[in-house]
Protein backbone atom coordinates (compact mmCIF):
# COMPACT_ATOMS: atom_id res chain seq x y z
CA UNK A 1 0.00 0.00 0.00
CA UNK A 2 1.53 3.12 -0.98
CA UNK A 3 0.23 6.48 1.15
CA UNK A 4 -0.05 9.99 -0.68
CA UNK A 5 0.82 12.79 1.27
CA UNK A 6 -0.71 16.40 0.52
CA UNK A 7 1.99 18.45 1.47
CA UNK A 8 3.05 22.57 1.46
CA UNK A 9 6.73 22.92 1.44
CA UNK A 10 7.64 24.14 5.04
CA UNK A 11 4.47 23.67 6.26
CA UNK A 12 3.15 21.90 9.05
CA UNK A 13 2.63 18.65 6.54
CA UNK A 14 6.77 18.47 7.29
CA UNK A 15 6.26 16.57 10.26
CA UNK A 16 4.31 13.83 8.26
CA UNK A 17 6.88 13.90 5.71
CA UNK A 18 9.33 12.66 8.35
CA UNK A 19 7.41 10.03 9.75
CA UNK A 20 6.89 8.51 6.36
CA UNK A 21 10.95 8.94 6.30
CA UNK A 22 10.95 7.27 9.29
CA UNK A 23 8.71 4.67 8.64
CA UNK A 24 10.52 3.72 4.92
CA UNK A 25 7.12 2.62 3.86
CA UNK A 26 6.86 3.89 -0.27
CA UNK A 27 4.91 7.00 -0.44
CA UNK A 28 3.72 9.87 -2.98
CA UNK A 29 3.99 13.82 -2.60
CA UNK A 30 1.32 15.82 -4.05
CA UNK A 31 1.86 19.55 -3.48
CA UNK A 32 -0.97 21.62 -2.70
CA UNK A 33 0.16 25.41 -1.57
CA UNK A 34 -0.50 26.84 1.60
CA UNK A 35 0.50 29.76 0.72
CA UNK A 36 0.26 31.78 -2.94
CA UNK A 37 3.93 32.35 -3.91
CA UNK A 38 4.14 29.12 -5.85
CA UNK A 39 2.74 27.33 -8.84
CA UNK A 40 0.12 24.90 -8.77
CA UNK A 41 -3.07 23.94 -6.82
CA UNK A 42 -4.04 25.39 -3.80
CA UNK A 43 -5.21 24.72 -0.59
CA UNK A 44 -8.02 26.85 -1.27
CA UNK A 45 -8.97 26.29 -4.92
CA UNK A 46 -12.47 24.33 -5.09
CA UNK A 47 -10.79 21.45 -6.31
CA UNK A 48 -9.17 20.74 -2.95
CA UNK A 49 -11.97 21.94 -0.67
CA UNK A 50 -13.97 18.85 -2.50
CA UNK A 51 -11.15 16.46 -1.09
CA UNK A 52 -11.04 17.91 1.92
CA UNK A 53 -13.86 20.49 3.03
CA UNK A 54 -11.41 21.93 5.85
CA UNK A 55 -9.10 23.22 2.88
CA UNK A 56 -5.66 22.68 5.05
CA UNK A 57 -2.93 20.29 4.67
CA UNK A 58 -1.83 18.01 5.89
CA UNK A 59 -3.40 14.98 4.55
CA UNK A 60 -2.99 11.09 3.92
CA UNK A 61 -4.94 9.16 1.76
CA UNK A 62 -4.50 5.74 2.35
CA UNK A 63 -6.79 5.50 5.40
CA UNK A 64 -9.72 3.41 5.97
CA UNK A 65 -13.02 5.86 6.66
CA UNK A 66 -14.04 9.23 6.34
CA UNK A 67 -14.55 11.95 7.94
CA UNK A 68 -15.73 13.98 4.97
CA UNK A 69 -14.35 14.51 1.25
CA UNK A 70 -12.67 12.05 0.03
CA UNK A 71 -12.93 8.44 1.06
CA UNK A 72 -9.83 7.19 2.90
CA UNK A 73 -8.44 10.72 3.65
CA UNK A 74 -7.04 11.71 6.77
CA UNK A 75 -6.41 14.73 8.14
CA UNK A 76 -5.66 17.14 11.25
CA UNK A 77 -1.78 16.42 11.03
CA UNK A 78 -2.19 14.51 14.99
CA UNK A 79 -4.39 12.12 13.84
CA UNK A 80 -2.13 11.30 10.81
CA UNK A 81 1.30 11.23 12.96
CA UNK A 82 -0.70 9.10 15.60
CA UNK A 83 -2.28 6.54 12.72
CA UNK A 84 1.23 6.23 10.87
CA UNK A 85 3.15 5.65 14.23
CA UNK A 86 0.26 2.61 15.24
CA UNK A 87 0.18 1.46 12.09
CA UNK A 88 4.29 0.92 11.93
CA UNK A 89 4.65 -0.31 15.97
CA UNK A 90 8.16 -1.28 14.81
CA UNK A 91 9.42 2.08 14.72
CA UNK A 92 9.19 2.91 18.40
CA UNK A 93 7.45 6.50 17.39
CA UNK A 94 4.59 5.83 19.52
CA UNK A 95 4.88 4.30 22.88
CA UNK A 96 3.13 1.45 24.81
CA UNK A 97 3.00 2.69 28.10
CA UNK A 98 -0.75 4.65 28.02
CA UNK A 99 0.93 7.50 30.54
CA UNK A 100 3.55 7.87 27.22
CA UNK A 101 0.92 7.53 24.83
CA UNK A 102 -1.37 10.52 26.75
CA UNK A 103 1.93 12.90 26.91
CA UNK A 104 2.08 12.24 23.14
CA UNK A 105 -1.64 13.56 22.96
CA UNK A 106 -0.81 16.42 25.57
CA UNK A 107 1.68 17.79 23.19
CA UNK A 108 0.53 17.09 19.58
CA UNK A 109 -2.70 18.63 20.82
CA UNK A 110 -1.35 22.19 22.47
CA UNK A 111 0.93 22.28 19.39
CA UNK A 112 -2.13 22.12 17.30
CA UNK A 113 -4.97 24.18 18.59
CA UNK A 114 -2.75 26.72 20.48
CA UNK A 115 0.36 27.56 19.48
CA UNK A 116 -0.57 26.72 15.32
CA UNK A 117 -4.74 27.45 15.41
CA UNK A 118 -4.30 30.34 17.76
CA UNK A 119 -1.04 32.04 17.64
CA UNK A 120 0.46 31.48 14.37
CA UNK A 121 -3.45 31.99 13.11
CA UNK A 122 -3.12 35.39 14.84
CA UNK A 123 0.37 35.71 13.24
CA UNK A 124 -0.33 35.00 9.93
CA UNK A 125 -4.08 34.98 9.36
CA UNK A 126 -5.31 37.92 11.42
CA UNK A 127 -7.88 37.82 9.28
CA UNK A 128 -9.81 35.23 10.41
CA UNK A 129 -10.53 36.94 13.69
CA UNK A 130 -11.41 39.64 13.02
CA UNK A 131 -13.15 41.35 9.89
CA UNK A 132 -12.18 45.04 10.98
CA UNK A 133 -8.93 46.10 8.92
CA UNK A 134 -7.70 48.48 11.82
CA UNK A 135 -7.95 45.57 14.22
CA UNK A 136 -5.54 43.15 12.42
CA UNK A 137 -2.34 44.30 13.69
CA UNK A 138 -3.29 44.30 17.59
CA UNK A 139 -4.62 40.75 16.62
CA UNK A 140 -1.45 39.77 15.27
CA UNK A 141 0.38 41.26 18.47
CA UNK A 142 -1.52 39.69 20.63
CA UNK A 143 -0.66 36.39 18.66
CA UNK A 144 2.96 37.44 19.00
CA UNK A 145 2.47 37.95 22.47
CA UNK A 146 1.19 34.42 23.20
CA UNK A 147 3.92 32.83 20.93
CA UNK A 148 6.59 34.42 23.04
CA UNK A 149 5.09 32.71 26.02
CA UNK A 150 4.46 29.26 24.47
CA UNK A 151 7.78 29.16 23.47
CA UNK A 152 9.31 30.20 26.87
CA UNK A 153 7.31 27.30 28.43
CA UNK A 154 8.54 24.43 25.74
CA UNK A 155 12.28 25.88 26.32
CA UNK A 156 11.30 25.44 29.95
CA UNK A 157 9.66 21.72 29.37
CA UNK A 158 12.76 20.54 27.27
CA UNK A 159 15.47 22.33 30.14
CA UNK A 160 15.00 19.33 32.31
CA UNK A 161 17.86 17.29 30.53
CA UNK A 162 15.38 15.10 28.65
CA UNK A 163 16.86 14.11 24.90
CA UNK A 164 13.07 13.94 23.38
CA UNK A 165 9.31 15.87 24.10
CA UNK A 166 8.41 12.92 25.83
CA UNK A 167 11.39 11.80 27.77
CA UNK A 168 13.34 8.52 26.80
CA UNK A 169 12.45 8.26 23.11
CA UNK A 170 11.82 9.56 20.23
CA UNK A 171 7.95 10.28 19.25
CA UNK A 172 5.84 11.75 16.57
CA UNK A 173 6.19 14.69 19.01
CA UNK A 174 9.76 15.80 17.98
CA UNK A 175 9.08 15.99 14.19
CA UNK A 176 5.70 18.13 15.41
CA UNK A 177 7.95 19.98 17.33
CA UNK A 178 10.67 20.77 14.86
CA UNK A 179 8.03 22.08 12.82
CA UNK A 180 7.35 24.76 15.47
CA UNK A 181 11.11 25.43 15.56
CA UNK A 182 11.30 26.29 12.39
CA UNK A 183 8.76 29.12 11.99
CA UNK A 184 10.05 30.52 15.22
CA UNK A 185 12.98 31.82 12.41
CA UNK A 186 10.02 33.07 9.65
CA UNK A 187 8.08 34.83 12.96
CA UNK A 188 11.46 36.89 13.79
CA UNK A 189 11.37 38.19 10.35
CA UNK A 190 7.72 38.73 9.36
N1 LIG B 1 -5.74 21.66 12.33
C1 LIG B 1 -4.99 21.39 11.13
C2 LIG B 1 -4.41 22.68 10.62
C3 LIG B 1 -3.69 22.50 9.33
C4 LIG B 1 -3.29 23.83 8.71
O1 LIG B 1 -3.77 24.91 9.08
N2 LIG B 1 -2.37 23.74 7.75
C5 LIG B 1 -1.90 24.91 7.06
C6 LIG B 1 -0.48 24.70 6.59
S1 LIG B 1 0.65 24.61 7.95
C7 LIG B 1 -2.77 25.14 5.84
O2 LIG B 1 -3.22 24.22 5.21
N3 LIG B 1 -2.97 26.41 5.52
C8 LIG B 1 -3.68 26.76 4.33
C9 LIG B 1 -4.84 27.63 4.56
O3 LIG B 1 -5.07 28.02 5.72
O4 LIG B 1 -5.51 27.91 3.58
C10 LIG B 1 -3.88 20.37 11.42
O5 LIG B 1 -3.39 20.34 12.55
O6 LIG B 1 -3.52 19.60 10.53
Amino acid sequence: MTYRLYYSPGACSMATHIVLEEIGTPYELILICSRGEREGAMTASDAWRVMNPKGRIPALAGVPGSSGGAAELLTEAPAILFYLAAMHPDTGLLPADPADVARCIEWTNWLSGNVHAMSFGQIWRAQRFSDDEQALDSIRAKGRSALGEQYAYIESVLADGREWAVPDFYSIVDPYLLVFYQWSGRVVST
